[in-house]
């Protein structure tokens, strides 16, 4: 769906709502590079070490992927990083076939750039849904080889539990028995590490959050005025999820010419604009598991509280 449909009925709902991944236009993509490198977000910096782990680990166990897919690469240097480990000493494996599938065309060019660089060629790009870059590796398996996706950051974050469970079924169901999967999560922790990490000092997340309002009115003719706007944290304890949110200050009315919208807000009325579900470890193994996968490998990192976990599609996936 366009932005202009999503934006005209996430926000035509109560409560109102945005899907998170409109956040990645050019803007957004670099303020999500800049939490990063937060001190407060822990979550990438704390993956790649884990990354390097498992990229070792998995070079001993022969044969090597055929084909790697990430769903979401971002800027593409976490798989740069992991495929440069994979390779072992022999350096890149620059003939290695790798998938890309994101919504976003600026984290698609950002990531192909990323691994040209690291000599990594073979990249086909696809721009969309995930759901797209999953039929796309069950239709082009490559010969001989199996292929191992990819789903890190903490992405999976982004889906409320059903769909989660849902999300892992699809991802099953694109695999054979034997090829992997390789997710990561951010684990359960305490609040205020969670609020830190999601409203930091430097005021770097909120303006994530209120790009995607800069974003309307850039691309969809929008009249939001961002200082009538503010960042909102919580932690939903019982849901086991961090939430954002755009808070309006006053009462106020936003046209939204590009969506044929007239959004009428309340005084403290509030923009749900993403949802990041924190992982409780054995929640997560019985989830992935009853998906038809296998536990692997886990690469934890305790003081994080962040899991990286190596599956392996058995048979029988679930219904
Ligand atoms: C990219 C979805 C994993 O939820 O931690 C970071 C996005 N939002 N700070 C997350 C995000 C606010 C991030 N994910």
């Amino acid at each position: 769906m366009s932005f202009a449909s999503e934006v005209r009925e996430g926000l035509g709902e109560r409560p109102r709502r945005l899907p998170p991944h409109w956040f990645y236009d050019e803007l957004g993509s670099r303020l999500f590079d800049a939490i990063c490198l937060l001190p407060w977000y822990r979550i990438t910096r704390v993956e790649q070490r884990l990354l390097a782990r498992a990229a070792r680990a998995m070079s001993q166990t022969a044969p090597g992927p055929g084909l790697v897919a990430e769903l979401g690469p971002g800027n593409g240097e976490k798989l740069a990083l992991f495929l440069g480990g994979l390779a072992g000493r022999g350096g890149v494996d620059g003939s290695r076939r790798v998938l890309l599938v994101d919504i976003s065309p600026e984290a698609l060019s950002a990531a192909t750039a990323r691994l040209a660089k690291a000599g990594i060629v073979e990249v086909t790009a696809l721009r969309g849904p995930y759901e797209k870059g999953l039929a796309r590796i069950a239709r082009e398996r490559p010969p001989g080889g199996s292929p191992l996706v990819l789903f890190l950051g903490s992405n999976i974050g982004n889906f409320e539990p059903a769909r989660a469970s849902r999300f892992l079924k699809d991802v099953r169901s694109a695999l054979k028995a034997g090829d992997r999967f390789l997710l990561g999560a951010d684990l359960v922790k305490p609040e205020k590490d969670l609020l830190l990490a999601y409203d930091d000092p430097l005021g770097v997340s909120a303006a994530f959050n209120l790009n995607v309002l800069a974003r309307m009115n850039r691309e969809l003719e929008a009249n939001f005025d961002l200082a009538t706007f503010t960042h909102r944290v919580v932690w939903n304890a019982p849901q086991r999820c961090i939430e954002m949110h755009l808070v309006s200050r006053r009462a106020q009315r936003v046209r939204i010419r590009g969506a044929r919208l007239d959004l009428l807000l309340r005084k403290g009325e509030s923009i749900f604009t993403e949802a990041s579900y924190k992982y409780d470890p054995a929640d997560l193994r019985a989830q992935v598991e009853a998906a038809g996968f296998a536990t692997r490998r886990r690469f934890l990192d305790r003081p994080a509280a962040y899991a990286l976990t190596l599956y392996e599609a058995v048979e029988e996936p679930g219904p």
